[in-house]
C-alpha cells in the first residue's frame, strides 16, 4: 500500500483573547455610561471575567462539547428517582455566576443606578463561554426581583439570601415554569390547577410542558385556584421548592429532557405536578400581571445574551481573518471579507448600545421608581429584546460562513453558536408575541416617551462629525408618529414592521450618542471606531421596513 500523503497544510484555529479588553464597544460604553472612580473600582473585575472567558472557561466549553445533561428517571432497585445529571461545566457555572455576584451585584446599593450595569457588563462577558448558564440566572434575577417587591415577607426572608448568595454552597437558581401544553405564548390557558389540601396546604396539579434549568432550587409558576374564572385573571403566581430538604422531588415527576434545536446543555423538561406543594406568592388571581417583572428581565438577559453571542462570533471570525490564507492573501487583507466583518461589528456595535441603553434605563427606574423611566423602559424592552435577537441570529449566521466550510463542521465548536442563538427570537416571547406586547404598551403610554427621549439624544449630536447621523435619525424617528394614526387591524397586521423600525431607530440614535459622547470626552481610539460604526449601520444597516398602511396586510396563504 502506497504511504499516506504527508500533510501539507494545517489550518491554526481561532483564538480569543482577554473579551473584556478587545471588546471595544463594551468598554466605550462603560466608559462613557459610569462614574470614573466606579468603572475603576470594577475593572479588575471585567478584566478577570474576560481573560477567564476567553481562555479557561473557553477551552472548558470546547472540551465539554459532546456532553449534554442526562436524566435517570429509576433507581437500579426500581425506585423513581428523576434526577438530572448537569454537564461538567454547568456543575461549575453556578459557583462562577455566585462568585462574581452576575444575580447580586444587580441589587447592591452602593452604585445607585449604575448597579444594573455593572451585572450585565459582568453577565456579557460570562455568557458566552458558558453554555447558556445564562438562562438560570435570568429566571433567578426575575424571581429576585418579584421576592423583593411582592411584599410576602416570609417566602423574601428564605429565598431572597440564597437568590442573592455570592457563594456557590449559598446560592439558589429559580424556574420560572409557565408554558403549558395547550398554551405556548397564550398563558390564559395554563391547565394546572390549585387546590388546599386538609392542612390548608395549596398543591398544584397539572403538566409543565417546557420548564428551562429543571434543577433549580426553586420556581416561579402560574396555576387556577380551584373556582377561579378562566383567563389569564384566574390564574395566581406561585412559589414552589421542587425538591424536600433529603433532595427528593416533592410529588412531581420529570417525564423527560426536551431535544431541543441548540441550547443542548441547558436541561430544559417536560414535568408533571401531582399535587406539588406550593406557596402564593401573593393574591389568588392576576398571574400573569403579578409575573411580568420576571417576563422583562428574562427578556433584559435575552438581549444581552444575543449582544454578548453576536460579540464572541465576531471576535472568533476575526481571529481567523488573521491567520486564514486564501487566494495569496489574508482574509482580513482581503476588501470584501474586511468588509463583511465591519457590518458584523456595525450591527454588534448598534445591538450592544439599544442594550446597554436599556440596562442603564433599567438601573434607573429601579433606583429612582421614575414614572416616565418606567413607562419608556415598557417600551424599550420588548423592542430591544427582539431586535437584537434577530440580529443575533444573522451575525450567528455569518459567523459561520466568515469560517467557509469549517464553519459548517461540529467540532470546531461553530455550529452551536447559531444553533444557540435561534432559540434568542423564540424563548421570551417570539418576535410576533413582543411586536403585539409593544403595541399593548404603546396603546397605554403613547409614543412620547420613546419619542421625547429619542429627540433629546438626537439633539446632543450637533457636531459636525455627527451631522449626517442626526439627519437620518431624525428622519427616521419623525416618521413614527404617523404610523401610530392608523386603525388597529392595520397597526396589528403592521406590528412587527413598526416594532423592528423602533428598534433600528433606537439603536442608531444610542451608536450616535455614544460616538458623539466619546469624541466629546477627547476619547479619539472609541470615538473614531464608534462613530464609523454608527456611520456604516445608518448608511448600509439602517434601512426601514416598509409600513402597508392599505389594509390588513396581504396574504398569500388562506382564503
Ligand atoms: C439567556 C437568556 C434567556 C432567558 C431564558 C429564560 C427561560 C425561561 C423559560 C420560560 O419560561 S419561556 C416562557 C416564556 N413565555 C413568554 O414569554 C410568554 C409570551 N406571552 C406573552 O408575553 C403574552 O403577551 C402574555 C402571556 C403576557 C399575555 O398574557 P395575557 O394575560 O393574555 O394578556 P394581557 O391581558 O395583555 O396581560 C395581563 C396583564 O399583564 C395586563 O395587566 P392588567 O391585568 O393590569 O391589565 C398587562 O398589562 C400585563 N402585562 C402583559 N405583558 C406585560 C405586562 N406588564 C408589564 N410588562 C409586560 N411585558
Amino acid at each position: 500500500m502506497a504511504d499516506r500523503q504527508p500533510l501539507s497544510f494545517i489550518q491554526s484555529p481561532p483564538e480569543l483573547g482577554n473579551e473584556f479588553r478587545e471588546d471595544w464597544l463594551l468598554c466605550a460604553w462603560l466608559e462613557s455610561a459610569l462614574p470614573g472612580r466606579m468603572l475603576d473600582e470594577q475593572r479588575d473585575v471585567f478584566d478577570e471575567l474576560g481573560r477567564r472567558s476567553g481562555g479557561e472557561w473557553y477551552r472548558l466549553q470546547l472540551a465539554d462539547r459532546l456532553n449534554e445533561p442526562r436524566l435517570e428517571q429509576w433507581s437500579p432497585w426500581g425506585e423513581r428517582v428523576d434526577r438530572i445529571e448537569l454537564t461538567p461545566l454547568w456543575v461549575e457555572a453556578k459557583a462562577w455566576a455566585a462568585e462574581y455576584g452576575l444575580v447580586a451585584t444587580g441589587y447592591d446599593a452602593s452604585p445607585g443606578e449604575h448597579a444594573r450595569t455593572i451585572q450585565f457588563a459582568r453577565a456579557w462577558l460570562f455568557i458566552p463561554s458558558t453554555d447558556f448558564y445564562g438562562c438560570p440566572l435570568a429566571m433567578t434575577d426575575g424571581a429576585a426581583r418579584i421576592l423583593s417587591d411582592a411584599g410576602n415577607r416570609e417566602l423574601a426572608e428564605r429565598a431572597l439570601p440564597h437568590l442573592l448568595a455570592r457563594e456557590g454552597e449559598n446560592f439558589w437558581t429559580s424556574g420560572q415554569w409557565m408554558t403549558e401544553t395547550i398554551g405556548g405564548s397564550d398563558v390564559s390557558g395554563t391547565e394546572t390547577v390549585a387546590q388546599q389540601d386538609d392542612q390548608g396546604r395549596w398543591r398544584l396539579t397539572g403538566r409543565k410542558w417546557f420548564t428551562s434549568a429543571a434543577t433549580s432550587e426553586m420556581a416561579l409558576t402560574l396555576a387556577r385556584p380551584e373556582g377561579n374564572p378562566d383567563g389569564s385573571r384566574g390564574l395566581a403566581l406561585f412559589y414552589v421548592e421542587p425538591h424536600d430538604t433529603d433532595g427528593r422531588l416533592q410529588n412531581i415527576e420529570i417525564l423527560r429532557l426536551k431535544d431541543k434545536l441548540g441550547t443542548r446543555k441547558l436541561p430544559t423538561a417536560e414535568l408533571w405536578l401531582d399535587g406539588a406543594p406550593a406557596t402564593p406568592v401573593g393574591g389568588l388571581d392576576r398571574g400573569v400581571a403579578a409575573i411580568t417583572p420576571m417576563l422583562n428581565l428574562t427578556r433584559t438577559w435575552n438581549a444581552v445574551t444575543a449582544c454578548a453571542l453576536m460579540r464572541r462570533g465576531i471576535a472568533l471570525a476575526t481571529s481567523y481573518a488573521h491567520k486564514r490564507r486564501a487566494f495569496g492573501k489574508r482574509l482580513i487583507d482581503q476588501p470584501l471579507h474586511r468588509q463583511t466583518l465591519s457590518a458584523m461589528e456595525a450591527d454588534y456595535a448598534a445591538a450592544a448600545c439599544a442594550t446597554l441603553a436599556m440596562v442603564g434605563e433599567l438601573g434607573r427606574v429601579e433606583h429612582d421608581h421614575a414614572e416616565a423611566s418606567s413607562a419608556l423602559l415598557r417600551i424599550l424592552t420588548p423592542t430591544i429584546k427582539l431586535g437584537t435577537a434577530r440580529d443575533a441570529v444573522a451575525c450567528a449566521s455569518e459567523t459561520l460562513e466568515c469560517f467557509g466550510g469549517a464553519g459548517y463542521i461540529e467540532d470546531t465548536g461553530l455550529p452551536q453558536l447559531l444553533r444557540d442563538a435561534q432559540v434568542l427570537s423564540i424563548w421570551e416571547g417570539t418576535t410576533n408575541v413582543l411586536s403585539l406586547d409593544l403595541m399593548r404598551a404603546l396603546a397605554a403610554s403613547g409614543i412620547e416617551p420613546w419619542l421625547e427621549t429619542m429627540r433629546a439624544r438626537i439633539a446632543q449630536l450637533d457636531d459636525e462629525r455627527t451631522r449626517e447621523l442626526h439627519a437620518i435619525a431624525f428622519r427616521a424617528l419623525e416618521q413614527v408618529p404617523g404610523w401610530l394614526d392608523h386603525p388597529a387591524d392595520v397597526l396589528e397586521a403592521n406590528a412587527r414592521a413598526i416594532a423592528m423600525n423602533l428598534y433600528r431607530t433606537t439603536a442608531l440614535v444610542e451608536l450616535s450618542g455614544l460616538a458623539h459622547r466619546s469624541l466629546a470626552r477627547g476619547d479619539g481610539s472609541h470615538g473614531r471606531k464608534t462613530l464609523v460604526a454608527a456611520l456604516h449601520y445608518a448608511r448600509n444597516r439602517f434601512s426601514l421596513d416598509p409600513i402597508d398602511t392599505h389594509g390588513t396586510g396581504w396574504s398569500l396563504t388562506g382564503d
